[in-house]
């Protein structure tokens, strides 16, 4: 990987490739030399690579006049680690990772441009600026989450595009479940929740022509070792993490593989079989539907009524008190008590 637009390998890149040398045979201890050479830098130059990836969690071993040997698997993404031996189809055709990007989706849609194939994914350690839905920021301290932004060029028409939406929910869904063993919600449109505390939020950004749509970024920011004192105040809902909720440490990498993994299956049935059967599979974990609910306009109560169902267009159904349906594109739902 390059730096975009300089055509010079950056130091980041630099430590995954150490990394990535180290990985490749487990407990081997690799030269300081070789790593040199393979890598075109000084062998003083990889000695502070080395303690770069030591200062970010590596366990890295110093064997006298042998070299290094990698004693604990470092918290760092490398695209090597995160395609090696996945077998999936079309996600993950391409990894890009990062240490820190303003936002995971805008750089996505910069690749996307670029001509970047169906399936590319970008990840970051940490986001400057993450996006939330509406101008709302996604709060992404560096080491502890997932970042994640997959660019996606399914061969149908714009108005399609809110249903990769539900597709990435279910798949979320689907891996905190068998990840971390949490029964994980899905609220309409976009939140994952456990115990009612927003764990993962879901950002769809369309590009589109009249008729098709040239590329759908899937932006997906999963909470996963996130410590209270790194949430801010006044958040608008209850937020937690995975490790809050009492599951324990959690791996990044195998957590970030099998969403790979079940995003690719999903993907693969949504383009055979359309989102019927996507829809199925959301409906199942919704926490949503059955409920009585408000939606929010602007963050203002708009009017109340029970959540019913989904349109193919991924509008929520919400039939008021009077039996009229009223159909809810876009805006906020807070459940209320009660529903069946
Ligand atoms: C979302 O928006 O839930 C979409 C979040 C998508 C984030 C991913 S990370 C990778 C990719 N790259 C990006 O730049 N974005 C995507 P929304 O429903 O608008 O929720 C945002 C609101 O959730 C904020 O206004 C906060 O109140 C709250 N919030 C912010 N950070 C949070 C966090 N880490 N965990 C839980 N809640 C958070």
């Amino acid at each position: 990987m390059t730096l975009p637009g300089t055509g010079k390998r950056s130091e980041s890149d630099t430590d995954r490739r150490i990394l990535e040398f180290l990985q490749s045979d487990p407990g081997a201890v690799v030269s300081g030399e070789l790593l040199s050479r393979q890598l075109g830098i000084s062998r003083t130059a990889v000695w502070k690579r080395i303690n770069n990836l030591r200062a970010k969690g590596s366990t890295i071993l110093k064997v006298p006049a042998k070299g290094y040997r990698l004693l604990a698997n470092s918290p760092l993404l490398s695209p090597a680690t995160v395609m090696a031996g996945l077998k999936t189809e079309r996600i993950a055709c391409q990894v890009h990772c990062f240490d820190l990007l303003s936002s995971t989706n805008v750089e996505a849609a910069r690749y996307a441009e670029e001509n970047s194939p169906d399936g590319t994914v970008l990840l970051a350690d940490a986001q400057t600026a993450g996006k939330g839905r509406l101008g709302r920021t996604w709060v992404s301290p560096p080491g502890v989450n997932l970042y994640c932004s997959i660019i996606l060029r399914p061969p149908m028409p714009p108005y399609c595009a809110p249903q990769l939406t539900f597709l990435s929910a279910v798949a979320v869904v689907q891996t905190i479940s068998s990840c971390s063993g949490l029964p994980a919600t899905i609220k309409w449109p976009n939140d994952i929740l456990i115990n009612g505390r927003k764990v993962a939020g879901l950002l769809n950004e369309l590009s589109a022509e009249t008729e098709r749509i040239k590329h759908v970024i899937l932006g997906i920011g999963i909470n996963l070792n996130m410590t209270s004192d790194q949430f801010p105040q006044g958040l608008r809902a209850p937020a937690s993490s995975l490790l809050l909720e009492g599951a324990g440490q959690q791996d990044r990498l195998a957590l970030l593989r099998q969403l790979l993994r079940n995003l690719d299956s999903l993907y693969s049935l949504y383009l055979s079989e359309g989102f019927e059967p996507i829809k199925q599979l959301w409906l199942l974990q919704s926490s949503t539907i059955g409920r009585q609910v408000e939606i929010l306009n602007d963050g203002k109560p708009a009017f109340t009524g029970l959540a019913t169902g989904l349109a193919e267009n991924g509008a929520l159904l919400v039939t008021l008190g009077t039996g009229q349906v009223e159909t809810v594109f876009a805006g906020d739902v807070r459940i209320l008590k009660g529903g069946f």
